[in-house]
């Protein structure tokens, strides 16, 4: 499957953080392509520090279900600890879209229910896919108004 992975980082070196969790990816999948570096202001949750975000098209041998397991596996390992949600974290991989692929589990949903609406997770996955489009309704993403303006470039993956 092709698919992008979302990348955020709000504690820490997130720098080092963002590039670690790629290499731990790009260690176990065919990682095709790396948006830049984007500093966001945080979307929701308590008060907390700025993010960095960015995304990675990745094709993979793996099922959705499996892969997504990786991707928590080196949360972990990264030493993630979840408190509160949407709150701070050292790295948070996220599974945004799969190419023409749905799933609505209760404990996985692919796209990102959230993907449309939050500029930091759309505008580096169309980065990487820019063909990306919803897989239900086949409506490209690249259609979408978002604001480029809340996303500041600070440098490459
Ligand atoms: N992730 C969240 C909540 N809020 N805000 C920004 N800017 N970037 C994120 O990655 C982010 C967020 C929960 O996953
Ligand atoms: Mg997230
Ligand atoms: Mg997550």
């Amino acid at each position: 499957m092709r698919l992008v992975v979302g990348l955020g980082s709000n504690l820490g070196d997130r720098l080092a953080s963002l590039r670690s969790a790629v290499a731990s990816i790009a260690g176990a999948h065919e990682v095709l392509a790396r948006s830049r570096v984007y500093e966001t202001d945080p979307v929701g949750g308590p008060p907390q520090p700025n993010y960095l975000n960015a995304a990675v098209l990745v094709r993979s041998t793996l099922e959705a279900a499996p892969f997504m397991e990786h991707l928590l596996a080196i949360e972990t390992s990264m030493g993630r600890v979840r408190k509160e949600l949407n709150g701070p974290r050292t790295i948070d991989l996220d599974m945004l879209w799969i190419d023409g692929v749905t799933i609505a589990t209760d404990t996985l949903r692919v796209p990102h229910p959230r993907l449309v609406e939050r500029a930091f997770a759309l505008g580096p996955l169309l980065e990487v896919a820019p063909d990306a489009s919803d897989p239900r309704t086949k409506h490209p993403y690249s259609a979408l108004r978002f604001d480029r303006n809340t996303l500041r470039d600070v440098g490459q993956l």
